[in-house]
């Protein structure tokens, strides 16, 4: 009774139930148990000795005994001294018949005395002791990203031990996003719903769980694990669309630009992204390169702003299998100032002419800089100091103007420095020089260098003879600067300049045309005219002075006594003259002037040596001790006279000296006769020349005021008085200071002006009729010498 209860513990009641219902099936016949697999040891499964009615002592003396058919192993065994059918060990129906759907063990009961054989049949029943198990717990599976939906991948079913309901009854899938199970007769699929993404989830666990139908319910599981394989399904793609740079020009090479970078989703080959440059010209191509791997543009050529300052390229991202994208590159290029100001001179007057006015344009200038904003700001100047300055005109252009007059003939040229200097930091500059000439105009007459010329010349001199020459300059350039000279027409003593001096015109050398004589006049004027060979020509004249100097070319004249020297002549001498008494005087005049006029008197012939002496620059002859009666009655002298020239001119003339007692003027007949007749014409004609010199003086004097006439005494004696030749030239000419010019003349007696007038008006006459009446000369001196004379001395002194 306590392995009943026991197995009424051990089993649910239904099985109980069922139990129950084979023991009392197996009351007629053979014996039929059934009961649990997994029972344990000593399990009574029936008591079989109650079940075949026999009493338990019965049971043991039979000798009862189970043998199983077949089979060496003992599944279950009899208690003799009970009779109760008990299992020798565990049994696994699963072990015993697989999958069979019933598993029946079967045994003979043996009795012995008598013998006595009974069937027994074990059934065995199924219990949900085996869970559904996978093959293995994890499954690999590498599917591709692009699979298609809809594919299938099957799985490898669950097994379970157990039988019918304890078998595997279905699967679930654990949820998940792209999978659903697909169970269908003995087939487990997994098929793919939702694509897979590689990039999204390269990988996922799949839980499948496998479920028996048993009471309680066991379950197996295995883990997928898939893999999502990689597809090229990715471009690459670039962080930016357009990537912006800016760049100095001129920068060194290898300065680094910008980096572009782009990423590839995609693995291994598939997401290797190398750069290049998509479309680009090849001018761009050799300035910039980019490297393949890391994306990085770099300098590879010249930057130069001014040949472009804006770079557009493409770059390229390409992953190993091919797939591209594009970004755009701009760079742009940041200037510096590395030009320098150009200068151009577009137009320029040369040479331009001196006279034009302040203001004048005479040149164009351009400026330009490449470069750009300040660096391209340019301001120009020219150096100080020349009359030019830049006007600043449209845009980059100046015009180059006059500030001042210009004067060719002091500055001819100019270098201008034209320098141009932008406004870059630093800046750069540069300059450029320009020739400009000025071009003569005739503006300037000659001017010679004195004021005024003399030219001194001795008289007699060679026609031709250079006097002097003048010279005149000419600053202007070539003809306008080139002097001729020439004579300005005009007369000197009534003839033509022409025929007393020539001028050359290229020297200006002053030539003589004739000889000159100094007694004839001493100094004339001409003008000489400089002209230039402009057009139209200007010129100046100046005044030369020609003075002419004297040349001791006239021998002393002897007015008395008369040269021929005859007895007319003949000077009385009253015998009681006493010692130092005036004899007589001999007159001399000479034509030159100064020195060469100066003369002085020597007796060099005498009778009576001591007798007479004469005065050295009077001429006068005197006594030199009274006249004793020893003295021979007739005395003859001869005196020299001569000048102070170099060398000295001289002339002699004899003098008849007659000592008598008594200084009775007896005259031959004829001699008193012409003296009577003198007597009348002098008084006569001396009245009339009275009178006229009288007014002929007055009118010089108030007229001119020249020449000055110093006198003492009340008789002027006007330069008239002397020969002709010793007048001056014009009359009112100058003479060197040097020059002193004085004329000695020895006259008359202090008390006898009449007598002295008389002489004159003489002379006077002997002019006034240029009559060369000697003999009537000489007789007006002798009775002019008669009367006693006193040494008187006239000075004409001229200024
Ligand atoms: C101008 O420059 C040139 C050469 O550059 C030189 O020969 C000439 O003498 C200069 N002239 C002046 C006026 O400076
Ligand atoms: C001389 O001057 C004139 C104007 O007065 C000018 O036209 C001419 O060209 C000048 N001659 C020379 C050689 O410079
Ligand atoms: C000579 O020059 C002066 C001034 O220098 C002038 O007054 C005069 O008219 C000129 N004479 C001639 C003939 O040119
Ligand atoms: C008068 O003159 C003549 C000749 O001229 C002369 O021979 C004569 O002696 C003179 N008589 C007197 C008195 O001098
Ligand atoms: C051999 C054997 O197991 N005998 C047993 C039979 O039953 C009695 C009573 O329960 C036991 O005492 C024996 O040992």
């Amino acid at each position: 009774m306590n392995s009943w209860s026991l197995a009424i513990k051990r089993f649910p009641f239904q099985r109980f139930m069922l139990f129950v219902l084979k023991v009392v099936s197996s009351l007629h016949g053979d014996l039929s148990y059934s009961f649990a697999e997994e029972m344990k040891r000593d399990f009574v499964i029936g008591n079989i000795a109650k079940d075949l009615g026999i009493d338990r002592g019965g049971f043991s003396s039979r000798q009862a005994r189970v043998d199983f058919e077949g089979s060496r192993k003992m599944y279950c065994d009899i208690n003799i001294s009970t009779g109760d059918f008990t299992t020798m060990d565990r049994i696994d129906r699963e072990s015993l018949c697989g999958k069979k759907p019933s598993c029946v063990l079967k045994a003979d009961l043996v009795l012995e005395n008598p013998l006595e054989l009974h069937r027994v049949s074990l059934h065995i029943q199924d219990i949900n002791d085996n869970s559904p198990q996978f093959k293995d717990h994890l499954i690999e599976m590498e599917i591709s990203e692009l699979a298609d939906r809809g594919t299938r991948f099957p799985i490898e079913q669950a097994h379970d031990a157990d039988i019918g309901q304890n078998a595997v009854q279905r699967y679930i899938l654990q949820k998940n996003n792209h999978f659903i199970l697909s169970v269908d007769n003995n087939n487990v699929d997994l098929v793919l719903e939702n694509k897979l993404d590689r990039e999204k989830q390269k990988e996922m666990n799949l839980l499948i769980t496998a479920l028996d139908g048993g009471s309680p319910q066991r379950s197996g599981t295995v883990v997928i694990h898939v893999t999502v394989l990689d597809a090229n399904d990715n471009a690459p793609v670039f962080s930016q669309a357009v990537y912006k740079a800016s760049l100095p020009e001129n920068c060194p090479l290898d300065t680094t630009v910008i980096k572009v970078s782009a990423t590839d989703a995609d693995e291994g080959v598939n997401g290797d992204v190398t750069y290049d440059f998509g479309h680009i010209s090849d001018n761009d191509d050799k300035v910039f390169c980019i490297n393949p791997k890391t994306g990085e543009i770099k300098v590879c050529g010249l930057i130069d702003y001014e040949e472009k300052n804006y770079f557009e390229m493409k770059v390229q991202a390409k992953d190993g299998l091919g797939l591209t994208s594009y970004a755009k590159v701009l760079i742009d290029v940041i200037d510096n100032n590395d030009n320098s100001p150009v200068i151009y001179l577009k137009s320029l007057s040369n040479p331009i002419p001196e006279n034009v006015p302040p203001g004048t344009e005479v040149g164009i200038i351009n400026v330009q800089d490449k470069d750009s904003e300040n660096n391209r700001q340019v301001r120009c100047s020219i150096q100080q100091g020349v009359p030019f300055k830049l006007v600043p005109s449209i845009k980059n252009y100046y015009s180059l103007v006059t500030t001042g007059q210009l004067d060719r003939e002091l500055v001819s040229d100019y270098n201008i420095t034209i320098t141009a200097t932008d406004e870059g930091s630093p800046p750069l500059s540069s300059s450029k020089s320009v020739q400009l000439s000025v071009a003569d105009i005739n503006d300037n007459p000659p001017v010679f260098e004195e004021q005024s010329y003399s030219a001194y010349v001795s008289e007699n001199n060679k026609p031709g003879s250079t006097l002097c020459s003048v010279s005149a300059r000419d600053p202007d350039w070539r003809q306008n600067g080139t002097v001729v000279y020439s004579l300005l027409a005009g007369e000197v003593n009534g003839a033509p300049v022409s025929s007393y001096l020539s001028v050359n015109g290229d020297t200006g050398v002053i030539h003589a045309v004739r000889s000159f004589d100094y007694e004839q006049f001493r100094k004339f004027k001409v003008h000489v005219m400089a002209r230039d060979n402009g057009s139209p020509p200007l010129s100046s004249n100046v005044t030369v002075s020609v003075f002419i100097s004297d040349v001791n070319d006239n021998s002393p004249q002897i007015l008395y006594p008369s040269p021929e020297g005859n007895s007319f002549m003949t000077e009385l001498v009253p015998k009681a003259a006493h010692g130092g008494s005036l004899v007589s005087k001999v007159i001399a005049v000479d034509a030159d002037s100064g020195q060469n006029a100066w003369l002085s008197y020597q007796i060099v012939k005498s009778t009576d040596p001591g007798l007479f002496t004469i005065g050295v620059h009077s001429g006068e002859i005197r006594t030199q001790r009274d006249i004793s009666e020893s003295d021979s009655m007739k005395q003859n002298l001869v005196v020299a006279v001569k000048d102070n020239g170099q060398p000295s001119l001289s002339a002699t003339c004899s003098m008849y000296l007659l000592i008598s007692d008594n200084l009775d003027l007896s005259y031959n007949e004829s001699n008193s006769k012409l003296t009577s007749y003198l007597i009348i014409a002098l008084v006569s004609v001396s009245t009339f020349f009275l009178t006229f010199i009288i007014i002929i003086l007055g009118l010089r004097f108030c007229r001119r005021r020249k020449p000055r006439l110093l006198f003492d005494g009340a008789v002027a004696i006007p330069s008239g008085y002397l020969p002709p030749n010793y007048a001056d030239v014009d009359g009112t000419g100058t003479l060197r200071s040097t020059y002193n010019y004085d004329t000695y003349l020895t006259t008359g007696s202090r008390t006898s002006d009449f007598k002295f007038l008389v002489k004159l008006v003489l002379v006077l006459l002997m002019k006034c009729f240029k009559n060369n009446f000697s003999t009537f000369i000489a007789t007006g001196f002798k009775w002019c010498s008669l009367t006693t004379f006193n040494t008187r001395h006239i000075y004409l002194m001229e200024k």
